[in-house]
């Protein structure tokens, strides 16, 4: 009798046990479930290779920068919108979505707010750009040695050099807190699909390395020059850029996808900006789901058989449509000389490079 006692006695405790260790791990799974779905969603069919210039461990940054958060959540101290940012400080231009995202202008953020607050919570930032073929050789030195200028002054910064050819990687000395990893990717043959294949290639490096070692991410062309300081008022989970030719237009003129037989489409009376492909940001793991669903979007328009009218831009702006950014950048942030002096532009950031497509097109 009493041997069945203790029997059943261990049955419970086992049962006990099971549960809750049962438990605990679908607690774990649901806090982390961003990144258990990220780990799932493995895929290494594009190959890179690393040009190993360190040979460090990154921590998990995401695993400690995690438990910071949820220390930082019970604090006051923690990043307040109206702490840094001042909608009303630009009456002559839109500073607010109507899903209440900031739009930043020169002069709408108090820059001591945000250097104070990111002095004590330390973050990386990550840039993402991709020089191939003539675009190597004619752009690649500008970009980066005015994003060691102007891009994140003062804060650690890693720029991700995607190139076709490791050996025309140019020579430039960074600044302090930069460094810079160099890949080398395969050169497709059509020019748009160098474009698009920016969005499967940049989705498997956030996996295998970004997500590890940045806070923010930026995903940047690389026929642009820094020109002023491009600093923290641009971090956010889901940052967008307004495309400066379209900033004032209609929306019945934006050069979204029209046709409903691609996945970009937009019918004519949807859609609330015109975003440029030139510049997209975020955390490691919204910039990673942008670039998967622009991605599957293209994939799947080209088993159809069609090709969005802007290619990568038409399905960043579909993307754009159905998640919407927590932050957009005024067109200072990207700006094209050619459009000429306009009131609205204050400080320009980052500027368009002369195109010479007769030149940086021909790549045979
Ligand atoms: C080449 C021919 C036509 C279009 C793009 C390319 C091209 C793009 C290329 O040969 N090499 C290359 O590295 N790219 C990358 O894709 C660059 O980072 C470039 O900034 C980006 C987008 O191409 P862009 O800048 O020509 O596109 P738009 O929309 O700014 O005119
Ligand atoms: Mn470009």
């Amino acid at each position: 009798m009493k041997k069945i006692k203790m029997l059943s006695r261990g049955k419970t405790i086992l049962t006990c046990i099971t549960l809750f260790a049962t438990v605990s791990l679908a607690v774990l799974m649901y806090f982390n479930r961003d990144w258990t779905l990220l780990w799932m969603y493995h895929d290494k069919s594009q190959e890179i290779t690393i040009l190993e210039t360190q040979k460090e461990f990154w921590l998990p940054k995401w695993f400690s920068s995690r438990s910071q958060d949820a220390i930082v959540d019970k604090k006051p101290n923690t990043l307040q919108l109206d702490g840094w940012f001042h909608a009303s400080a630009r009456l002559d231009v839109s500073t607010s979505t109507y899903w209440s995202a900031p739009i930043v202008w020169d002069g709408t953020f108090k820059k001591s707010v945000l250097e104070d607050y990111y002095s004590k919570q330390k973050v990386t930032v990550g840039l993402t750009v991709f020089a191939i073929g003539k675009y190597l050789d004619k752009y690649l030195k500008t970009f980066l040695s005015s994003a060691n200028n102007f891009f994140m002054v003062g804060h650690k910064v890693i720029f991700y050099v995607l190139v076709d050819d490791l050996s025309k990687m140019p020579w430039i000395e960074l600044g302090p807190l930069r460094t810079f990893k160099v890949f080398q990717v395969n050169k497709e043959s059509r020019w748009q699909d160098i474009s698009m294949m920016r969005m499967k290639t940049i989705g498997d490096l956030i996996q295998s390395h970004i997500k590890y070692e940045v806070d923010f991410l930026f995903c940047m062309d690389v026929d642009q020059v820094f020109q002023g300081d491009y600093g923290l008022e641009t971090l956010d989970e889901s940052v967008a850029q307004l495309q400066a030719w379209f900033y004032k237009a209609d929306k019945e003129d934006f050069t979204y996808e029209r046709r409903p037989e691609s996945t970009a489409y937009i019918p004519l009376m949807q859609g609330d900006y015109y975003y440029h492909g030139a510049v997209f940001g975020g955390t490691p793991l919204r910039v990673f789901n942008l670039t998967r669903e622009c991605y599957e979007g293209i994939r799947r328009d080209k088993e159809r058989n069609i090709e969005a009218v802007w290619h990568d831009e038409s399905h960043l702006n579909k993307y754009y449509l159905r998640n919407k950014p927590t932050k957009l950048l005024s067109p200072e942030y990207c700006w094209d000389y050619k459009i000429g002096k306009s009131a609205d532009i204050k400080n320009v950031k980052l500027s368009w490079m002369p195109k010479e497509y007769d030149v940086v097109r021909n790549n045979s």
